[in-house]
């Protein structure tokens, strides 16, 4: 059996810095002969280790002086693509923020299940007090959600697993689902959904799993009216219809984090809007 040698370390430290995904480097090893599990652990190790590093610590990128580098989104080309049991369309890609627009990602029977079994189950949404850590109740975000566990139930896993495809990250990287109601009037400002780095309150919620790298948002209705996910620093905005959803991924392999990641729920004008919410992390999260 191959061992992870002087050279293999220097192969894994360089990949991990230039940006490669952890399961393009777990295939290259095994294709070199490595047992799968083997492979699995030094690759984690690698970027554990990477993140570990001071000097490659996260830091929000600077237009002016140090712009955010664009490095390959891990989501597969194409116009359509196989996320595990279903084919998903892709609508938009949009490079400045990396950022993919998806129809049918949910059946409609699938986001109707979802919003059935959520109803009575919703709480107040909170936002993460970038001093302290603690999770508030704010006027900026007018939501209800409910937070499910990975892998809770056999719909939620068949969702997870389409996720894990459909984003080419890690199952294990990722945060339990949430699904979030607004009623009429319901909004959510603008903000980032990664942890400011340079905030107190940021250390405990990345202790785990490390920073957020990208969000998935999945419409469960149509908005009659209002609710887009807006992206104020590029004036895009994203229409929430059942099914639907928009990834955006806001950390390179580098540890930058895009400032034009930027985006918030616009209100609901006339009716309701339920999304689903995946968040992933650098790591294997829970
Ligand atoms: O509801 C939305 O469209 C929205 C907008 C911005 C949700 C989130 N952020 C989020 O859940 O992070
Ligand atoms: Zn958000």
């Amino acid at each position: 059996m191959r061992v992870v040698d002087a050279a293999w370390q220097e192969w894994l430290s360089s990949n991990v810095a230039r940006g490669c995904t952890p399961g393009s480097m777990i295939d290259a090893m095994v294709q070199a002969g490595f047992a799968d599990g083997d492979a699995r652990v030094a690759v984690h190790h690698a970027f554990d280790h990477h993140s570990a590093d001071p000097a490659m610590a996260a830091s929000v990128a600077d237009p002016a002086t140090q712009p955010y580098r664009y490095d390959a989104a891990p989501v597969a080309r194409g116009n359509l693509i196989r996320a595990d049991d279903r084919d998903v369309r892709v609508l938009l890609r949009c490079e400045r923020p990396q950022l993919v627009v998806f129809a049918d990602l949910l059946s409609v029977a699938e986001c109707a299940e979802l919003i059935e079994r959520s109803r009575n189950r919703l709480n107040r949404s909170t936002t993460v007090n970038p001093l302290t850590g603690h999770e508030d109740v704010i006027r900026n975000r007018t939501s209800e959600g409910v937070w499910y566990r990975r892998g809770e139930d056999e719909l939620i896993a068949r969702i997870e697993r389409r996720i894990e495809s459909l984003t080419n990250w890690p199952l294990e990287n990722g945060e339990g689902l949430q699904v979030l109601h607004y009623d009429t009037s319901g909004e959510y400002s603008p903000h980032f959904d990664f942890f400011a780095p340079d905030q107190p309150g940021s250390a405990v919620h990345t202790a785990q799993g490390g920073q957020r790298v990208a969000t998935l948002i999945v419409y469960l209705n149509d908005v009659a009216d209002g609710g887009e996910t807006v992206f104020p620093a590029v004036g895009l905005s994203v229409a929430a219809r059942a099914g639907g959803a928009v990834y955006f991924r806001y950390m390179n392999g580098e540890r930058q984090l895009d400032p034009s990641s930027l985006h918030g729920g616009a209100p609901v004008l006339a009716g309701d809007k339920w999304i689903m919410t995946k968040w992933l992390r650098e790591r294997a999260y829970g």
